[in-house]
């Protein structure tokens, strides 16, 4: 006799970020990482633009602010539940209201902010002074957030000139930990620890991770790694094996881009994506 055993139902992730068509960042790489592993996300883009802002020139904008809270309601009145709530790049107070009213209407999903501003020492173009002020209690009502090192500079209202070129591991984690004022797990990416790019977790788990030797640096890489850490914790991980799988996925993917690809355009990750698969059930 067969018993038939009806298979947990993916968990649901509701992905708060831009759709950037071409560039290998935001949505366009979350949800093909979250989905197979064995996922199901739910994309709100906050905006369309035909490639992300990092050195493709101007891109063609939409701001779906009349479709995105008309979409959150649409979800409630279906009564759908959502495990987990991520969000990333929000190009204006108005998405950084309409992630705060996501995190209202469901008060149990676990919430997770990548604070999305800037990299290098720089913020991107978009970011002004009151947008770093909403992320930042956007930040305060999350679980875990995600800065890189200028975002967390940012966030701490540290002044970005005050960026290091190298960090010895208890300033990573001296940060890190700085960064639970904000909430209660933090993980900070994008470190430059000597030949090393670091990522230092705090709150509940504090670790540090060295990371292989990446000399190259791309656009979209954060998001890679967000979407990697937070299906990782959705699957069930604990932090510090969700930020090593995340980290080390973003390193392979770093290194299977050929040298002579324009940097602009993101990572090969796509050839590398079946490694993220759950194992077949036994
Ligand atoms: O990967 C971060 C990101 C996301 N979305 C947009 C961006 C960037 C970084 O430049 O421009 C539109």
């Amino acid at each position: 006799m067969h018993h038939s055993v009806v298979p947990a139902a993916p968990k649901k992730i509701l992905c708060i970020h831009d759709l950037s068509g071409m560039g290998r960042c935001s949505l366009s790489v979350i949800l093909p990482v979250l989905t197979v592993m064995g996922l199901q996300p739910v994309a709100l883009p906050t905006m369309l633009l035909s490639t992300h802002t990092g050195g493709l020139g101007d891109p063609a904008r939409l701001d779906t602010r009349d479709y995105a809270g008309k979409a959150l309601a649409h979800y409630h009145e279906l009564g759908v539940e959502f495990d987990c709530i991520y969000s990333g790049y929000l190009g204006s107070e108005a998405q950084v209201a309409l992630v705060e009213q996501a995190f209202a209407l469901w008060p149990d999903a676990h919430k997770i902010v990548d604070p999305v501003m800037g990299d290098d020492g720089k913020p991107y173009s978009t970011v002004t002074p009151s947008l770093v002020e909403g992320i930042r209690g956007l930040c305060r009502k999350a679980d875990l957030i995600l800065p890189n090192y200028t975002e967390a500079h940012l966030l701490l209202g540290r002044p970005l000139d005050e960026i290091k070129d190298s960090l010895e591991e208890p300033e990573a984690l001296e940060l890190a930990d700085a960064l639970c004022a904000l909430a209660p797990q933090a993980v900070v990416t994008g470190l430059p620890m000597g030949k090393y790019i670091g990522c230092a977790g705090s709150g509940r788990e504090r670790f540090t991770l060295k990371k292989l030797h990446i000399d190259r640096a791309f656009p979209g890489t954060g998001d890679l790694y967000g979407a990697i850490l937070t299906g990782s914790l959705m699957r069930g991980n604990a932090l510090s094996a969700a930020a090593d799988a995340a980290a080390e996925f973003a390193a392979l993917a770093i290194q299977s881009t050929p040298r002579t690809a324009d940097t602009r355009f993101g990572v090969w990750f796509e050839p590398l994506l079946p490694r993220l698969c759950p194992p077949p059930e036994q």
